[in-house]
Order: C-alpha cells, then structure tokens, then sequence
C-alpha cells in the first residue's frame, strides 16, 4: 500500500507547473490522496486510484464527466470539484508502474471534517449528498457505469459472505461465530433489499455510495457545505445507500474503528439531524414507498458493512487496509453491536 514518493512527486508535476508543497490528505482505506500546491497553477487533490478496488479507472472518469456536465447545463445547480487535465491532454495520467493518478481541483479556505462535529454539521452534510441526488434526478442513472459492480447489492455481498465462510481457514472461523451466526439470522434485510430492486416502487438514482462526513467540502469561514467529494462510486443505486451510510457512520457515538464495545451506540440527536437534512434535501423527490422505509435504510448499510469487514477477515484481510491482526474482526463487532443498537433504536419509528 506504500506509494513511492517520487511517483508521487512525478504525477504531480502532469497537474500542474512546479509543485511547492504535497501533502497527504484524509484517512480513506482505499486510495492514496493528497492535496498539491504549485507555483504557477491552481493548487488541486491529486489521488492515486486503487486498481484492485477499481478495475476499470477510465470508466470513473466517463461517470464524472457525465456528472459534472449535466451540472453545469442546469441552473440552480451546485458545481463539484472540478477534473484536471494531464498534461498528455486527457483526465488521468498511468505513471511507469501504472499506477493511475486523477486530480480535481482543490477549494481554498475549506475543509472535509474526520467527524461529523455536531448535528447541524451532520444535517448540513445529509442536506449535501440529497441535494446532489437531487439535482441528477433528471439525468438516466443508467447512463453511468457501474463502476464496482454489485458494490452496494445487499443480496450479492450476502453471497460473498457465504462463500467466504466455506473458504475460510478454521482458526479465522472460529474467531468469527458469533459475528458469522448474528449476520445469518438477519436474512431479513437482505429479503426487503430484494424487494426493493424488483419493486417499481422503488426507483433507481444516481447515488454517491460513500457518504461519510469526510466526503463533505465545508467552507472554513461560514461552515457552509460547498458539495460531495470522492465521486468514484458514484453510480446508480438506491434510496437507502447514502442516508444509510449517514446513520451508519454519523450517527453512531464512536466510529467503525472503535473498540469500545460497551459505548457504542445510537445518537439520537444526530440520527434526526441526518434524517431531516437528507428529507429537505431530497424535498418531493422520494416514492412515497421510500419514505415509508426510510428507517430501514440505517439497519441495511449497517448490516452489508458488517458483512463486508467480516468477509474480509475470512478471506484473509485482502481488501481493507489494516494496522494489527484482528481489526476487520474488530470492525465487524463494532458494526454488529451498532445494528443493534440501531434496531432497538428504529423500532419505534
Ligand atoms: C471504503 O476508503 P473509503 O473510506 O473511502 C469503502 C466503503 C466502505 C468504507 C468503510 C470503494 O471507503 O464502501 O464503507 O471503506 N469503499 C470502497 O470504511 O470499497
Ligand atoms: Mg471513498
């Protein structure tokens, strides 16, 4: 996962004109990131793409061009980072160990916070990601690629998460009952998911699939949100990937790297600030079958998350990033006690 610093150095200068200062940026688990400040030209994130995540990079590029154009021909829109060109002309530029390198460019005086800080940051945040649904609510979600397929498939992780359980070597399984029996007796979710993709009900949108509060640009002076950024899973999907996420990750009290079972927990406060912000957001955009089980998207996300950390983990830990042995095991409790909490806390909605 270490990305050589004079490739790093190198993909820079096809950005831009005489690089100053480069410095790593955010905590993703998939790609290498950093922000890029030049002499001559405008300063710009500049990030090496995972190509064992992303198989076909250039079609990341295709759905953000699609994306930032039907954008800029609407009025009224917000406008996301833009893409830079390389200097061979093209938005991406593959160094001599093919590593893919893309930039966008950089918003002076603004911030992506690790956490969301407080619940109107959380709203202002669920506000963002509805609004950009939103606003490609004319566009066809067909048109772009699916970029990881399956990638938000509740049925389709459910499946690698049984065949990781028949792959798994025994002292991986046997670290991993109680997780493995707990994600089994939840069948249910991956049953409503079912529903929800063969029921007319339920519409497909353009849906960002990683909304985290990191993935927010906020302004450093007025707090406002400026737009989502990390657009690589952008792709069609469903009502419940983004807000889902939200509640999965904003509204918890300790996030997914946490081992302190005992806290974890729901925040209300946070949980309706998301919800209202993403509701306004999304204003007379929902099904009224969507709105009706907007709750269970929390439980949903939650749940395929659970099932992704603990697939990783029989399989070796060969996806996330890791710092000791048993953290995707460790991730996978916490996501559990937290889809607890979550339907305890949901119950009654
Ligand atoms: C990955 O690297 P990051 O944090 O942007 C993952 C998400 C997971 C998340 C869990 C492409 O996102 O789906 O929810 O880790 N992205 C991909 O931390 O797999
Ligand atoms: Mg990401």
């Amino acid at each position: 996962m270490f990305m050589n610093e004079l490739l790093v150095q190198k993909a820079a200068t096809q950005f831009g004109n005489e690089p100053t200062a480069i410095k790593a940026l955010g905590s993703g688990l998939i790609h290498h990131t950093y922000c890029v400040h030049y002499k001559n030209s405008p300063a710009m994130v500049l990030q090496a793409i995972n190509k064992n995540t992303f198989k076909q990079p250039e079609n990341i590029i295709q759905n953000y061009c699609i994306v930032q154009n039907y954008l800029s021909n609407s009025e009224n829109s917000n406008a996301i980072a833009g893409l830079v060109t390389s200097k061979n002309g093209s938005y991406f530029w593959e160094d001599e160990a093919e590593n893919f390198w893309r930039a966008t460019l950089y918003f002076e005086n603004s911030y992506a916070p690790e956490n969301a800080n407080s619940p109107a940051q959380a709203q202002a945040a669920a506000n963002c990601f509805a609004t950009f649904t939103k606003q490609l609510s004319g566009l066809d979600a067909n048109k772009l690629y699916e970029i990881i397929p399956g990638f938000h498939n509740l049925a389709h992780r459910y499946q690698q998460f049984e065949n990781a359980i028949k792959g798994a070597a025994i002292f991986r399984l046997m670290r991993a009952t109680h997780v493995i029996s707990e994600l089994r007796n939840r069948h249910y979710l991956v049953d409503f998911y079912n529903r929800v993709t063969s029921d007319t009900a339920f519409k497909k949108r353009v849906m960002h699939h990683d909304c985290k509060p990191g993935n927010i640009l906020f302004d450093a002076s007025t707090h406002q949100a400026i737009c989502p950024v990390d657009l690589d899973t952008v792709m069609p999907g469903y009502f419940f990937s983004d807000i889902g996420d939200m509640i999965r990750t904003m509204a918890c009290t300790h996030n997914e790297n946490s081992n302190e079972w005992e806290y974890i927990n729901v925040n209300g406060d946070y949980y309706n600030a998301i919800m209202n912000g993403y509701l306004q957001g999304m204003k007379d955009s929902f099904t009224t079958a969507e709105i009706k089980h907007i709750h269970k998207a929390g439980l949903l996300m939650t749940y395929m998350q659970c099932l992704r950390f603990t697939t990783d983990f029989l399989n070796n830990d060969i996806y996330y990033k890791t710092t000791y042995p048993e953290q995707n095991l460790n991730r996978s409790l916490n996501q559990l006690i937290y889809l607890e909490q979550l339907e305890a806390f949901t119950a009654g909605l």
